[in-house]
């Protein structure tokens, strides 16, 4: 066995050079005693409109050179005080399903056997069934943070159970998720189906609607999940399509109306107060991105789920004035 690499220095590696890495993270395909692990999930057989998401972790990757991990509105450096690395891509066959499914559970549930968390680039949402599978081995039901445009609880389209509508239906269904204890923020537009919100909120999920974040704001939401989901271990899955389309156009199903940038990660400050076990950002599809705009977004909104894995679980100087709370 080979002694880890370090991350790449961009003191001495400018940071447009190297083979991408996420936030230049040393490459370790088989982590052990980790904090989090990143992980690329390259998977677009659950689409339902515009392919493409497979090809989302190598443009995430390819974008997030610039991205320190150091922020003045951060303080400490998320890698001073948590031990991340990037475990490379899941091989996940394009042709089927079930397999695919299969592949990205096991491979999950090995990561979370010998490290403490993953953070999943997608690859599209169907693969969340994957991940919530893999947490809930571990930790049992969790709660869950579900940013996105659409509830994604509805029923088999085409023949076909599992899809990138489906996920959180089946995790609900599996009692993998404890439903009492999960909020989906941003959603709108034209949900396929309007009884699949009817399913969510029977099962006493909190729907936030994108009307319903405008009208209450980043700290009145950040409360309401603060309240929600409490200590339970808690799973984040964000679909990049929660954003509006100016701001993540390179996405399968893109809706207007959504969220701002702004306004996603200021949200994803109230990771740090919950006990976050588990994260996603699924749905980049470069082959409709612009300037890499979405990639760029999708590697801002990873960084802030490691920095707030960070601010949960490692002792954070609270002397730092840099170093705010969360938006209450
Ligand atoms: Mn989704």
């Amino acid at each position: 066995m080979t002694e880890p690499t370090q991350r790449i220095d961009s003191h001495v590696s400018p940071r447009y050079a190297q083979i991408p890495t996420f936030m230049r993270l040393p490459l370790d395909p088989a982590p052990r005693g980790k904090d989090v692990v990143v992980i690329g999930a390259p998977y677009d057989g659950g689409t339902s409109y515009r392919p493409g998401a497979r090809f989302g972790p190598r443009a995430i990757r390819a974008e997030s050179g610039l991205i320190h991990g150091v922020g003045i509105d951060r303080g400490p450096g998320t890698f001073d005080l948590i031990d991340c690395v990037d475990a490379g891509d899941i091989d996940l066959t394009p042709f089927n399903m079930h397999i695919a499914m299969e592949t990205a559970q096991l491979h999950l549930t090995r990561l979370l056997e010998h490290n403490g968390a993953f953070l999943m680039l997608g690859g599209d949402h169907s693969l969340t069934l994957a991940g919530l599978r893999a947490v809930a081995d571990k930790h049992g039901p969790v709660a869950v943070l579900h940013l996105d445009a659409h509830s994604d609880t509805n029923p088999a389209f085409y023949g076909g159970e599992y899809h990138h509508g489906t996920p959180f239906r089946h995790g609900i269904d599996e009692k993998l998720i404890d439903a009492e204890a999960m909020v989906q923020i941003g959603i709108r537009g034209h949900n396929p189906r309007p009884d699949s919100l009817d399913y969510a909120r029977g099962q006493g999920v909190r729907v936030v609607t994108a009307d319903e974040f405008a009208d209450t704001g980043v700290r009145g939401i950040a409360e309401l999940v603060r309240e929600r989901v409490g200590q339970r271990p808690v799973y984040v899955s964000v679909d990049v399509d929660v954003l509006d389309p100016a701001f993540a156009p390179g996405t399968g199903t893109p809706a207007p109306g959504g969220l701002t940038s702004r306004e996603l990660l200021g949200l994803l400050r109230c990771v740090g107060d919950l006990t976050p076990v588990g994260f996603d950002v699924m749905e980049v599809a470069p082959a409709y991105d612009h300037a890499g705009i979405t990639s760029v977004v999708a590697t801002e909104i990873g960084a802030e789920l490691l920095h707030q894995y960070a601010r949960a679980h490692a002792p954070v100087p609270t002397t730092n004035e840099n170093n705010r709370e969360t938006p209450r």
